[in-house]
């Protein structure tokens, strides 16, 4: 573990590594962690900077609050062209999170809210406190996601549930995002990095081809035919067939040297 977390970005990320995970975290609370240009370029140079030295990372936020969502101050003083190219930087950067080589968990705290919801929605395990809430007030602030939610939420909730909270505005506990597939684990209050954190310890120990697949291949056989996906799943099982790490893992649950699946209270 590096002994106090590092900053980055003039001080809005905080940049730590425990093992073989790394803990990156918003870090402007006095603004809910709301998300200006800055922010992100920052946000995307702690992200490739895990993806070079962990094999897992978890992303949380200092504060109260996960994260209020797009800087609502930077955003209303941008032109036309400026916002798209904003949109667009969001897009690039949550792609090296969804799509990287190294999955994310999420640890939410209190706020989730437009950009603060689409950043959670580019990690791979979602970690909630029950005191935790999301929201798409989009519609209440004359604006619409930009971050990548129309893809990635909707595909996590369905578009219905999305187009609710946007035409709405209204807040979603954890609980009731868990029971809508947004959420994986709702953990008691003040835990969620902590779990976080043991989860990101438990995807490190796997054999980095599988998550490298996991997170590459799953989203993109999601948008094929059923017949492609098929083709294209065949094609990437036999490739982690073939890497030396499962030839060594295969051989070791033969030879007993490697933990049976349990049941899931062991969890
Ligand atoms: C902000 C922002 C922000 C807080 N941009 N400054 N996001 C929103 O519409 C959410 C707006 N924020 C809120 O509803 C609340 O702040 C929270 C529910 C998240 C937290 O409430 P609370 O009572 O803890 O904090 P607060 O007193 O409202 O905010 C503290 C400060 O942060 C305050 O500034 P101050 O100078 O008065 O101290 C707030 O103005 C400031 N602040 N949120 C700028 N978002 C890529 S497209 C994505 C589209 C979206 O993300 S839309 C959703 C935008």
């Amino acid at each position: 573990m590096t002994a106090h977390p590092q900053t980055m970005g003039d001080g809005l990320i905080t940049y730590s590594v425990d093992g073989d995970v790394a803990l990156i975290g918003l870090n402007r609370p006095d603004k809910r962690n709301a998300l200006s240009d800055r922010f992100v370029i920052a946000l995307g140079a702690a992200v490739a900077r895990a993806t070079a030295e962990a094999r897992a990372a978890v992303l949380h936020g200092h504060g109260t609050h996960f994260c209020a969502g797009l800087d609502l101050a930077e955003h209303s003083e941008k032109p036309l062209f400026e916002a798209v190219k904003g949109s667009r930087l969001w897009h690039r950067t949550f792609e090296t999170i969804e799509m990287g080589e190294i999955p994310f968990v999420c640890a939410i705290t209190g706020a989730a809210v437009g950009g603060g919801f689409e950043l959670a929605a580019s990690s791979h395990i979602r970690v909630a406190e029950e005191t935790a809430f999301f929201a798409l007030p989009e519609g209440t602030r004359g604006i619409f996601v930009g971050g990548g939610g129309s893809v990635r939420i909707s595909r996590l909730i369905g578009s219905a549930r999305m187009g609710d909270m946007m035409l709405t505005g209204r807040s979603v506990s954890a609980t009731d995002m868990e029971r809508w597939g947004g959420v994986s684990y709702v953990v008691p209050a003040g835990t969620a990095l902590e779990r976080a954190t043991e989860i990101a310890h438990r995807m490190a120990q796997n054999a980095e081809f599988t998550n490298y697949a996991i997170l590459n291949a799953l989203p993109r056989i999601a948008d094929m035919s059923a017949d492609s996906g098929l083709f294209t799943e065949a094609m990437v099982a036999s490739l982690a067939t073939m890497t030396p790490e499962a030839k060594q893992r295969l051989k070791d649950f033969l030879e007993k040297r490697s933990p049976k699946v349990q049941a899931p209270d062991a969890h």
